[in-house]
């Protein structure tokens, strides 16, 4: 809270091309928030180096995800938008969050076990600190609440951990934030392995759709997606890839699980399957226009990241000059 004005914030890493996943779970749900709250959305740049990455394509990235953000509907005049590593405070909290986060808490993150699994000659301190740099981006900007997916859920509780770990030893520093997790598109699985979760750093394409795959492609993965053994559309714990696709058909349509299986009814897995790749390739179309329109501008794109970090950096130097005041850090003008 900055003022009167509740807070929201969130943010996306450029590690990949963007997925449904990414789309359903976050970008999709952020321009709701710019009615009521002061949002900011940031291209998390800095997280994404955990994982080694290419320096060009973390550059071209980092153009498409702002770009992609306002193809998504954020209005640069409604909503902070900008570069993380464009705005130095975050990595100076985070250093701070660090010497009140613990090293059993940040032990427990699924996340971390997943990605040190999947990078095992990389596992480096970044990796497992990841969750604090992110309690610093939330909490640099006084934030209410977190629109996530349910995969970063126990990443935003931990954020609250510190921020009340902190408000105890400092009162009133920080705001506590709140996750808030659409209910639609809050896990959207794999479609080679619906346990598992749709993830843009995943080496097989074919387990993803990509935001700009063009429709044919789209239409393709969707048509080899892995489905269940039997050939009735209805959702079930022992259905995972039937249950992924209808929850996807759900998101893009609007329809709800029990009219999906009236809809389907009698009908195998092969049209239904078609019918999701459809339905998802009108719902992106226009974003994907969008998308294009907003990359070419490169010139507009480098104006936002300057105008984004200026603004986002007025709020974030505010809340760091008060915790190092708080800290006994000396501050001299
Ligand atoms: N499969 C998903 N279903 C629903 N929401 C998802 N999100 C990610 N995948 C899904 C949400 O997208 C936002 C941005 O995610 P991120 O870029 O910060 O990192 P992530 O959660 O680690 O996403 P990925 O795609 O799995 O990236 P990589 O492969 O680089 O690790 C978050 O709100 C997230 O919840």
């Amino acid at each position: 809270m900055f003022g009167e004005q509740k807070v929201s914030y969130s943010g996306v890493q450029p590690s990949g091309n963007l997925t449904i996943g990414n789309y359903l779970g976050a970008l999709r749900n952020f321009s709701e928030y710019s009615q009521q709250y002061k949002t900011f959305y940031c291209v998390v740049d800095q997280h994404a180096i955990t994982v080694r990455q290419v320096p060009a394509e973390l550059r071209r990235r980092t153009y498409e995800t702002l770009a992609l953000y306002m193809a998504c509907g954020l209005d640069p005049e409604k909503n902070t938008l900008y570069v993380q590593s464009m705005v130095r405070e975050h990595a100076s909290l985070a250093w701070i969050l660090n010497c009140f986060t613990m090293f059993g808490e940040l032990s427990r993150m699924t996340q971390f076990k997943d990605k040190s699994a999947k990078h095992a000659d990389n596992i480096n301190a970044g990796l497992f600190t990841y969750p604090v740099l992110m309690a610093s981006d939330i909490l640099l900007y006084q934030t209410d609440v977190v629109p996530v997916g349910i995969d970063q859920k126990q990443h935003v509780e931990l954020c609250r951990d510190i921020a009340e770990r902190f408000n105890q030893i400092y009162p009133d520093t920080f705001t506590v934030p709140t996750p808030v997790i659409s209910k639609q598109g809050m896990k959207i699985m794999s479609l080679a392995d619906p346990t598992k979760k749709m993830s843009k750093s995943d080496e097989n394409v074919n387990a993803v759709v990509y935001i700009l795959d063009d429709r044919d492609t789209i239409i393709r993965k969707f048509k080899r997606a892995v489905t269940d053994s039997g050939s009735e559309v209805r959702a079930a714990d022992d259905k995972p890839g039937i249950t992924n696709l209808m929850n996807i058909y759900s998101c893009f349509t609007g329809k709800s699980l029990e009219e999906i299986e009236r809809e389907f009814a009698g009908v195998g897995y092969g049209e239904f399957k078609l019918a999701v790749g459809e339905a998802t390739a009108d719902a992106l179309a226009p974003v994907q226009e969008e998308f294009r329109q907003r990359l070419a501008d490169k010139a507009g794109l480098e104006a936002q990241m300057k105008r984004g970090a200026e603004e986002a950096s007025y709020y974030a130097r505010r809340t760091l000059s008060k915790v190092e005041k708080k800290l006994g850090f000396v501050q001299i003008r």
